[in-house]
């Protein structure tokens, strides 16, 4: 059996306690994972600190810090294969997803490297004579960074990155279901050569690892990825700290279609955004919202590509659906779609465990159609293959039904009609809205949500602003006696 280690201050180590972890695509135990407790948290919290004002990291010039990023770009690209195979093993995530993912991961790093000495200060034009006024841009400290099983490299980047422009030092925490991708990344980071304690990389559970993270006073900035209830604790662990936090929640996105689009090349969006990555991904295309005088066509059409999807070994490139994280997952998403079909959903396709997976946590590509029916699938984040389907007639009922949701993070419109793609990207209540194409990314975009979807932007030039804060500096340049003491200049 593999084994895994934490990455402390510079040192790696299996840690006083361990568990085990699962891979999903065969229900068997496959590695030993270290888990932290409030002891081991403490310690890499101390170290992560000691870092930031150690002359080895605070004295790198700006533009040094960016090499150093590059150079972990480099090292994530050489080795892009090897960790896609191990976040394969330890999440299911299909390998073509993986690999593509993790090559492109690399990308974010270059990003953030070329920003590290763009970060600049200012001097501001006083309103006083005989004064100087400028801002430093400083670090904003200790960063605890808090990712979820599903693109874990790709969550940790967004977090790391700007995190290291900026000059700060990271305590990265990766979720227990699957760390293995991000404590092998762990490698990658030494061999790059950034000071120890700058960045560690443990995992651990919520209780004894998650909240003593985010509640440990010497945190200045949390950044986390994960779900509503947990983002709560998060929120209220650290009003001990009073850390800046940013949260990314997910979501349930609508996919907006009007029967004036390409209806085949919109199916193969509608496909991308609720069936890729097996459905576990913060953007999934959830909600299609289809026009009524097309909604059977597109359904159709729909089904017949999920029908056809290739369910099989997630380390295999010819599959298109693996299985789902983890057992707990999958059995999440069979209870909301029994109680959706309870409800008056009708089954189009899918809705069971596929035949001769057994041992695996699969779960057939699924479409249910919810159209006047309150289906719990068409309003909770399944966080799986399931798609609901609802029509509407006219603009107006498409967004009022796109918009009736707590979330916001994502959206897609689909339409040939450029005045109506206008009004829809205006009127949408998300973070991001797609038109005529779904699921695309780039370090270059802010990423995040509305409402319950979260708070703050990851990617884009303003993540890595979020990473530090300013100091304001007056020094007066006259040599005159300092004025009336009692009245404030
Ligand atoms: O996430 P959690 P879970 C949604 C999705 C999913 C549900 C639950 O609907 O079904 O959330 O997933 C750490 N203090 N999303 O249970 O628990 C935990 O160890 C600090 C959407 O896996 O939020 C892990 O590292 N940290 C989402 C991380 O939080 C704590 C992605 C996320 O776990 C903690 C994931 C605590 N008290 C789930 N408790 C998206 N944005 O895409 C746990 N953690």
């Amino acid at each position: 059996m593999r084994s895994f280690e934490h990455y402390i201050d510079g040192t790696f180590s299996a840690g006083t306690q361990q568990f085990e972890s699962v891979n999903p695509a065969t229900g068997e135990t496959w590695a030993l994972m270290p888990r932290a407790g409030a002891e081991d948290v403490d310690r890499t919290v101390k170290a992560a600190h000691r870092a930031l004002s150690d002359p080895a990291w605070r004295n790198l010039t700006a533009t040094q810090r960016g090499k150093l990023l590059y150079k972990l770009a480099d090292l994530v690209a050489a080795n892009a294969q090897t960790l896609a195979e191990l976040e394969t093993a330890d999440t299911g995530k299909i390998i073509r997803e993986t690999s593509a993912q993790i090559a492109y991961v690399a990308e974010y790093y270059r990003y953030y490297a070329g920003l590290a000495d763009k970060l600049q200060g200012a001097h501001l034009p006083i309103d006083k004579p005989d004064m100087e006024v400028w801002l430093r841009r400083e670090p904003i400290g200790v960063v605890a960074a808090i990712v979820p099983w599903n693109s874990q490299l790709f969550l940790a980047a967004v977090k790391l990155g700007p995190a290291l422009a900026a000059g700060c030092s990271v305590v990265l925490k990766a979720s227990e279901d699957g760390p293995a991708p991000l404590l092998a990344f762990a490698k990658l980071v030494q061999e790059a050569g950034f000071p120890p304690g700058v960045v560690n990389i443990i995992t651990g559970f919520g209780p004894d690892c998650g909240s003593v993270l985010t509640s440990h006073p010497l945190v200045s900035r949390i950044a986390f990825t994960g779900g509503p209830e947990t983002a709560r604790h998060v929120m209220r662990n650290a009003a001990n700290n009073l850390a800046h936090v940013t949260l990314e929640l997910g979501g349930k996105s609508p996919v907006v279609v009007f029967g004036d689009a390409d209806l085949d090349s919109t199916a193969n969006a509608v496909v991308a955004g609720i069936f890729a990555a097996t459905g576990q991904s913060c953007v999934a295309g959830s909600r299609l919202i289809v026009e009524r005088r097309v909604k059977d066509q597109m359904v159709q059409k729909l089904a017949a590509k999920a029908k056809a999807i290739r369910i099989g070994d997630p380390q295999d490139r010819a599959t298109e659906v693996g299985p789902l994280a983890t057992a707990r997952q999958r059995d999440h998403i069979e209870a909301v779609v029994a109680q959706s079909l309870s409800a008056g959903a009708k089954l189009v396709c899918g809705g069971a465990r596929p035949e001769g997976f057994a041992k695996g946590f699969y779960y057939s590509p699924t479409i249910l159609d919810c159209d006047g029916v309150n289906s719990p699938s068409a309003e909770k984040e399944l966080f799986g293959p399931v798609l609901s389907v609802l029509s509407f007639d006219g603009e107006q009922e498409a967004i009022r039904i796109a918009n009736d949701t707590p979330f916001g993070l994502a959206s897609g419109v689909f339409t040939s009609n450029l005045s109506r793609a206008h009004r829809m990207v205006r009127d949408i209540h998300a973070g991001i809205v797609w038109v005529n194409t779904y699921r695309a990314v780039s370090p270059i975009v802010p990423f995040g949500g509305f409402g319950m979807s979260g708070t703050g932007r990851e990617g884009g030039l303003e993540s890595v602003l979020d990473y530090t804060r300013t100091k304001s500096v007056w020094l007066r340049t006259s040599d005159d006696p300092i004025p009336d003491p009692f009245v404030m200049r």
